[in-house]
């Protein structure tokens, strides 16, 4: 992979407080020099706005009643400007670019170009993108679908970003090919948090509001970085601390989000002034949360400061859980976690204080690890504990990423969709649906790498970077006959694909989207379960730019055609009859279009709020994992991979990470200062890494050695850079869900 630049990245002292005037100035920065005037400040406007559309950045709730004109963070304007920039990739663009030249350009020159504007083929054996007719696309693609021995030879990947409309068709379109092979971004994601949610309390889904959030007790934000990530979680959090709460953060980093917050909605706040936020700053090791919960719950049972009652009427498995914390030994665990027991000791104050009010958010910090599930279970048996869940200012917050990512698995994206589902469908569209389990996004990289899978189409996205173990996945995308990208934006996975490849470009969330019956909106869920409209404004790129819905239609209409219960094309139409069908097969969207056309829209039903577990024993189970963390070699360190400041996710807007001191540059590591003296490791001189796993070493080189603030033994570096690292077999047990916080490496001067 290219390198950003040759010379050392700037670096300065981390922040210890976030947003404030130099969030807003960096926000203006971005919009006015990619999208202009006239078109950036309509784009800021319409953000986040009961008739606007949603913020294509993160899934974080609007406040329900009161919204500022400016109810927007950095990071949203930052995607913005990136959506609405005036700049566009056409057909002299790669007349001009061969694929080998592009992929000697960097992801940050990529996102650079602006906007992808015409459909375009790479043919067998071509140097070069050329036109396409979007007819001629959508027979290429239908064709080859059509030739395939078995529907399971193809695999259809989504993207948090598709709304419930685009997802809702296209599982419908994918299921009626014939096939479950539906991976998605959120394997990669949040599928730890569901897998263990679903187990301890019966719904894959937070079960707080925003409203929970302001009058909780305590707040532990835990594997989590939201200053940069969801910047607009920090109003909420300077809420529940003006209103006496407390927050507490779990965290190897000391991130600046999570210790304070200028509000730039406030004159406070542009001024300088900043809220302190946490009150206790726990920087556990990587992976070593499993071991700080456990410390917490055995000093819960010691003070025997459990919800009787509640565990009585509404629990499983208390004496297993109560059995592995009095095993559990107090020194051990705090080694494991880095945490000594004093610390605990007044987490557990916290915790316990006013009424037990607790929420607990958390992310890829937790997700991303071997033993993600029993982690995220653990959080779970501690609520429990106290009975920290079902009430108001109380309960269990995963805090989701793509802003409707948590959409689209309740509208049908998903490789093991329950068998309810599938049953509705089956009934409404005369069909039926196929029940053997799809590939999940890592099987998906292995039947490709195989051979056992042949067309590769994505629902937006960027699938090689994303991804771990790059190398394998380009190889594996590359033994495709033919891949597909349905795409805002040029992206790496334009550049690595089958022998035949794909763009489909689409119109973006902030784009007005005119189809027979006038304009259309779509809707989209965030992660407290709002289902909420989202109205483009902004003029399409291009006249050429057609819906994800539209892409879908046509797409299904080609390969498998109209049938008797379904009229591809009929449906685009109007986006509300898409939504009268989904009311159809998914319970609690009724009556959708009426709903989502009230200000703010509505919330889907959540039985946990009411305190009914929809287990298989009807009660909310406690976990009793066996104490497992993961290990390395003497002399290894535990490797973590995050987002710097100014990216989102594959997608880099600039090379600074302003949080964290660093500036121009993005092939770096962090790592604690006395690892790099026991190793004549100079500060800011380039290293090498190794990674290990049972099947080999994986090597990046040339990556600038950062002595940063962080646990010994531990280091991090930004994703996608460190991906060829990630091992693609490494995975969390029962999720799936590639291991990218939890990698063992080495590092050794750069030679
Ligand atoms: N601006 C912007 N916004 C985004 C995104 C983006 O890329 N840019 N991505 C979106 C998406 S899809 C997602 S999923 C979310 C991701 O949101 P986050 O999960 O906040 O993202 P990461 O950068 O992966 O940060 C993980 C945090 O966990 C910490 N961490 C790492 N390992 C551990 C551990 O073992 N224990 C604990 N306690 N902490 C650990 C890291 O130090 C870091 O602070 O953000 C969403 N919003
Ligand atoms: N090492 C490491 N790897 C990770 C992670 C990590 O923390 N560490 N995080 C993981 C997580 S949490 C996630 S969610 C995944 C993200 O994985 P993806 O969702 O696959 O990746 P993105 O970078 O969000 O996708 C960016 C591309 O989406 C396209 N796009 C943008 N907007 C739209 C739109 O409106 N419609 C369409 N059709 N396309 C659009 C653009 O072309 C852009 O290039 O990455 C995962 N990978
Ligand atoms: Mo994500």
């Amino acid at each position: 992979m290219p390198f950003e630049k040759k010379t050392p990245p700037k670096v300065g002292k981390p922040k210890t407080s976030a947003a404030g005037a130099a969030a807003v100035a960096s926000s203006m920065n971005h919009v006015m020099r990619t999208a202009g005037p006239v078109r950036g400040t309509k784009a800021l406007l319409e953000l986040n706005q009961k008739d606007g559309f949603d913020c294509p950045s993160c899934a974080w709730p609007d406040p329900d009643d009161h919204r500022a004109v400016t109810e927007f963070c950095e990071n949203g304007a930052k995607a913005i400007a990136s959506e609405a920039t005036t700049k566009q990739i056409d057909r002299s663009f790669f007349r001009k670019h061969s694929v080998a030249d592009l992929l000697e350009k960097s992801d940050y020159w990529h996102d650079q170009q602006g906007r992808l504007v015409e459909p375009m083929v790479l043919r067998e054996g071509a140097t070069h993108y050329e036109p396409i007719d979007w007819n001629d696309a959508f027979e290429l693609i239908g064709s080859q679908l059509k030739s395939l021995d078995n529907p399971d030879e193809a695999i259809f990947y989504t993207s948090g970003r598709a709304s419930n409309e685009a997802a809702f068709l296209y599982q419908l379109f994918i299921r009626h090919y014939g096939t479950n092979n539906l991976p998605d971004c959120s394997n990669m994601c949040h599928e730890s948090s569901g897998t263990a949610m679903k187990q301890a309390v019966g719904i894959g889904k937070g079960t707080v509001t925003l409203d929970d959030i302001h009058e909780a007790d305590t707040v532990i934000c835990i594997g989590q970085n939201p200053g940069t990530n969801h910047p607009r979680m920090l109003s909420s959090l300077e809420t529940c601390v003006e209103n006496g709460g407390k927050i507490i953060a779990v965290n190897p980093l000391k991130e600046a989000g999570l210790m304070g917050f200028a509000h730039p909605q406030k004159i406070s706040g542009m001024m300088g002034k900043s809220t302190q936020l946490a009150t206790q700053y726990l920087q556990v090791k990587v992976n070593g949360d499993l071991a700080l919960l456990r410390a917490l719950g055995k000093e819960i049972f010691e003070r025997d400061a459990l919800d009787h009652d509640f565990i009585a009427n509404h629990t499983n498995g208390i004496d297993a859980y109560r059995n592995v914390c009095a095993a559990a030994d107090y020194d051990d665990l705090c080694k494991r976690s880095g945490i000594s027991r004093k610390d605990v000791s007044e987490l557990a104050d916290s915790v316990l204080s006013g009424d037990k009010k607790l929420i607990t958010c958390w992310a890829m910090g937790l997700t991303q690890h071997k033993n993600a599930v029993a982690t995220i279970r653990e959080v779970a048996n501690i609520h429990l504990l106290i009975g920290a869940i079902g009430r108001p200012g109380a309960g269990l917050c995963p805090v989701r990423g793509h802003s409707n990512v948590q959409g689209d698995r309740t509208v049908g994206i998903y490789e093991k969709m329950p068998e309810p589902f599938l049953a509705a469908q089956d009934k409404e569209f005369a069909m039926t649906c196929p029940r053997e389990h799809g590939y999940d996004t890592v099987e998906a990289i292995l039947a490709m790498h195989q051979g056992d899978a042949k067309v590769f189409f994505a629902l937006g996205g960027n699938f090689l970077q994303a991804t771990p173990d790059t190398h394998f996945t380009g190889q594996a995308l590359q033994n495709c006959d033919l891949t597909c990208q349905v795409s805002t934006k040029l992206n790496r996975s334009h550049l690595i694909t089958g022998k035949t490849a794909l763009i489909l470009p689409c119109l973006g969330r902030s784009e007005r989207d005119t189809q027979i019956e006038g304009d259309q909106f779509v809707t989209c869920e965030n992660s407290m379960g709002i289902v909420h409209l989202s109205k483009g404004k902004l003029e399409p790129s291009s006249p050429e730019l057609l819906s994800e819905p539209d892409i879908v239609a046509r797409l299904a209409e080609a390969t498998v055609g109209n049938t008797e219960k379904i009229n591809w094309r009929w449906l685009i139409g109007n986006y509300d009859r898409i939504r009268n069908l989904i009311e159809k097969i998914v319970p609690g969207f009724a009556p959708y279009n009426k709903q989502v056309r009230q200000p703010g829209g509505f919330y889907l039903p959540n039985d946990t709020k009411r305190r009914v577990w929809n287990t298989p024993s009807n009660k909310a189970e406690f976990g009793a994992a066996d104490m497992d963390q993961f290990e390395v070699a003497d002399g290894h360190l535990v490797l973590q991979t995050l987002r710097s400041h100014d990216q989102y996710n594959t997608t880099i807007y600039g090379l600074n990470d302003r949080y964290r001191g660093i500036g121009m540059g993005r092939r770096i590591i962090f790592l604690n200062p006395e690892d790099m003296a026991t190793r004549d490791i100079s500060p800011v001189s380039l290293v090498d890494i190794t990674s290990y796993w049972n099947d080999g070493e994986r090597h990046v080189e040339k990556f600038y050695a950062i002595p940063y603030d962080i646990p010994a033994g531990t280091a991090a570096a930004y994703f996608p850079e460190a991906n060829p690292l990630i091992p693609v077999n490494s995975t969390a047990l029962e999720s799936n869900t590639p291991t990218s916080k939890s990698i063992e490496i080495s590092i050794q001067s750069s030679s």
